[in-house]
């Protein structure tokens, strides 16, 4: 019977990290695109959710494609691109009012085309062959941490790939790796003792430094050959150091070639300074960090909002960690819906389906099948079946 105490509070992580996912996107759609966003609004807007009787709030292309992206891996039983991407296409023919990023629909009409050869080639096409760097594969990336739980080459193997079938951009899928890595290691996390909020932020820079690092310099043969490897990196920054002699390149300050490089890992660093200073406004998250549709200024404040509230925050009077996350997630303001509804991964995977609270289980759409995709993914990845 511990055996299956064990495996019933694995599996509660599972719950809760797919339906608070679920509940973000649905909740924080409300605000997407505003800025600021009072939490006094958040709060009221909670209390409204709270009073619905039926599913009244519906999810986004968030929760689309990542429904899409557990039942792929769910009938698949483990990764298949092809299975996948089409999966990805059908579901925006089928409901295209969800809210999609401006550009992604490109791919779907292309992956929709018959006799297409290679699956990623659509986002590879992206911007002029740079690719999407928005936040598209970080939003829906929660259902492989935990198809891959335990195995955290596989979460990060599978993560870039099932990113890279819309966004073939270097930062697009890295932070669907984050995002992933973060959803993993929330659920390794022990319980007994406080969250230490510093050295979970270090266990993740210790990661992002090997895939940021391994591909910065490299030519490996899983990198894109064509336009990606130099072009992409520069290209998205905004300094124009393509004349420079490697000489002045050199010679630049250290931390300018970091943010350039290593972009997530310079995030991670602030964010760690962040968690030890304690007292961050909204304003230097949203400065600092970045709250917009991009994955590099979005998923670090998604990570942030899940370590900062596990602790109390002063203008949110909740004792439920969890419904904090998503709070303060969204009050940041920008892409409310994605901040939130990767934060509530993190969140649901550290705190189990108990802290999602009851009430947005029964107004947001779709919360009870993330329970359902949650439990199929945890006998995939256990091979456990427990009684309810
Ligand atoms: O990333 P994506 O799926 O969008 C997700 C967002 C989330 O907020 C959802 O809630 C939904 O609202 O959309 O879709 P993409 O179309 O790949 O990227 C989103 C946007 O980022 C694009 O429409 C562009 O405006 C911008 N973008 C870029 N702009 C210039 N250059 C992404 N990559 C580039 C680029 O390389
Ligand atoms: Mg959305
Ligand atoms: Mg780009
Ligand atoms: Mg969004």
């Amino acid at each position: 019977t511990e055996m299956a105490s064990v495996a019933q509070v694995l599996r509660s992580r599972f719950r809760g990290c797919l339906a608070a996912a679920v509940a973000g996107d649905c909740i924080g759609a409300e605000f997407e695109g505003c800025v600021p966003v009072p939490v006094d609004k958040v709060l009221g807007y909670v209390d409204h959710v709270n009073k619905q009787r039926g599913r009244e709030v519906k999810f986004t292309d968030d929760t689309a494609m990542a429904r899409s992206v557990a039942r792929s891996l769910i009938e698949c039983k483990g990764f298949d691109a092809r299975d996948m991407a089409t999966r990805f296409a059908k579901e925006y023919k089928r409901e295209p009012g969800r809210g999609y990023g401006g550009s992604v629909i490109t791919v779907f009409y292309r992956l929709l085309e018959e006799g297409l050869q290679d699956v990623f080639e659509p986002a590879r096409q992206q911007f002029d062959g740079r690719g999407s760097y928005g936040n598209g594969g970080a939003m829906r990336v929660a259902p492989v941490a935990l198809y891959a739980y335990g195995d955290v080459e596989k979460v990060t193997d599978i993560a870039k790939q099932t990113a890279m079938i819309t966004h073939y951009n270097r930062e697009g899928y890295n932070g669907a790796i984050l995002e992933a890595l973060a959803v993993h290691l929330a659920l390794q996390q022990g319980k007994d003792e406080d969250l230490n909020v510093v050295q979970f932020v270090d266990a993740l820079l210790q990661k992002m430094k090997i895939v940021e690092g391994g591909e910065a310099g490299s030519s490996q043969s899983e990198e894109p050959e064509v336009g990606q490897s130099e072009d992409s990196r520069t290209g998205q920054s905004e300094d124009t150091d393509g004349d420079q002699s490697e000489e002045e390149k050199g010679s630049k300050e250290a931390a300018s070639s970091k943010e350039a490089d290593q972009p997530y890992c310079a995030k991670l660093e602030i964010m760690r300074e962040f968690l030890q200073r304690g007292n961050v406004s909204r304003i230097e998250v949203e400065d600092q960090l970045g709250n917009d549709i991009k994955a590099l200024d979005s998923v670090p404040a998604a990570i942030f909002s899940f370590l900062h509230c596990t602790r109390s925050v002063d203008d949110i009077p909740t004792d439920n960690a969890l419904e904090r996350t998503i709070i303060y997630a969204i009050s940041l303001g920008g892409d409310t819906d994605t901040i939130a509804t990767m934060a509530g991964a993190i969140a649901g995977a550290y705190y189990g389906i108990e802290h999602v609270p009851p009430p947005w289980m029964k107004a947001c759409e779709g919360a009870n099948d993330a329970v359902r995709f949650a439990d199929q993914l945890f006998s995939l990845a256990t091979g456990e079946t427990i009684e309810k």
